[in-house]
């Protein structure tokens, strides 16, 4: 098991003359009308272990915190879902929205609108590659991530063979930092070669098409690296469908209860689990802290684990919620 250190990476104070205002009262008088009490969390899909998870650990802080904690997510891990949400909630005039952009830069247009609109703006997990909209992040530190997940899965198979990337979809920041995280480590294995990226539309059925479409063409795939939680359920399926389990070693991001199931029965090998629950309290802190006009954290880095069936009952508290 390794652990990779939570670390607050740079603090910057931001106070606004609305921020002050908030902290005294309630009411923002300068952002027409916004109630300071009140925050909205934008996950990137609903009804997800990873997104409850998060929203479990929001909602304890917000109510600790004397805020509301309002979520509302798209039925799918798509821009065009996300988008009117955020358009939605603007017209609300929430203090501050909590929200895991779905696309890098396709969110960035509605979220800003949010921002001009005098509400704060706080990213968890995700992030739009436009870094001035935000007033904190909140996230894994995920090219390690995915420099953790190749140096266990080089372990699994010796140091050689052909290697799959699944991943979710281009433009989620924080796969597209795993895959690149995977592909740079994989440079320090000769012995391991890439069969290259394939993306699964956040779809565990697609996931599970991809591995059985690829043992077709490479029968000698050794290792598979799933970047998310949709991708390791689905490669697992594919897997054991095709009756390859002994054969190919799947090392995934994320720990939902599936996921932890496939572990626990020898499908996948390990997990790279993150702490959801975690970025929502960090993140309900921060978009506190700018209302209170309290010093901001620009970039907040949680805990990720490398879990394998071994000392996975030693690292449960790693493992996702399917509700608080
Ligand atoms: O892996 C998480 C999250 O970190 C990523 O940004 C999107 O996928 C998940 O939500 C898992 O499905």
């Amino acid at each position: 098991m390794r652990t990779v250190r939570r670390a607050a990476v740079l603090a910057g104070v931001m106070v606004t003359a609305a921020a002050v205002l908030a902290g005294c009262g309630g009411k923002v008088g300068d952002s027409g009308g916004a109630d300071a009490k009140k925050l909205v969390l934008i996950p990137g899909v609903a009804n997800e272990p990873f997104y409850i998870s998060m929203q479990c650990g929001a909602q304890t802080e917000a109510k600790k915190l004397g805020y509301s904690l309002n979520t509302q997510a798209p039925t799918q891990f798509d821009a065009s879902l996300q988008t009117p949400i955020v358009t939605g909630v603007i017209a609300t005039k929430p203090g501050a929205i909590l929200i895991a952009p779905t696309h890098a830069t396709a969110m960035a247009a509605p979220i800003k609108q949010a921002e001009n609109a005098g509400i704060k703006i706080v990213e968890v997990d995700t992030a739009l590659d436009d870094t001035s909209i935000a007033v904190s992040s909140i996230s894994s530190d995920n090219v390690k991530g995915g420099q953790l997940a190749a140096q266990t899965l080089a372990k699994l198979v010796g140091d050689k063979g052909s290697m799959l990337v699944i991943n979710t979809k281009a433009g989620t920041s924080t796969t597209d930092q795993r895959a690149q995280g995977f592909a740079d480590e994989l440079k320090n294995h000769p012995g391991m070669s890439s069969l290259g990226v394939q993306y699964n539309n956040n779809d565990a059925a697609q996931a599970a098409s991809i591995v059985t479409a690829t043992l077709a063409a490479h029968p000698d795939l050794a290792g598979i690296f799933a970047t998310n939680l949709s991708s390791a359920e689905g490669a697992a399926t594919g897997l054991r469908n095709a009756g390859k389990l002994g054969q190919v070693k799947i090392v995934g991001f994320d720990a939902s209860p599936q996921q932890v199931e496939d572990l626990r029965n020898g499908t996948i090998r390990a997990l790279i689990a993150q702490d959801p629950a975690t970025i929502g309290v960090d993140g309900v802190d921060q978009a506190a802290a700018a209302l209170e006009g309290k010093p901001v954290t620009r970039h907040v880095q949680t805990d990720m684990v490398s879990i394998t069936q071994a000392d996975m009952d030693a690292n449960s508290k790693y493992f996702y919620k399917s509700r608080c």
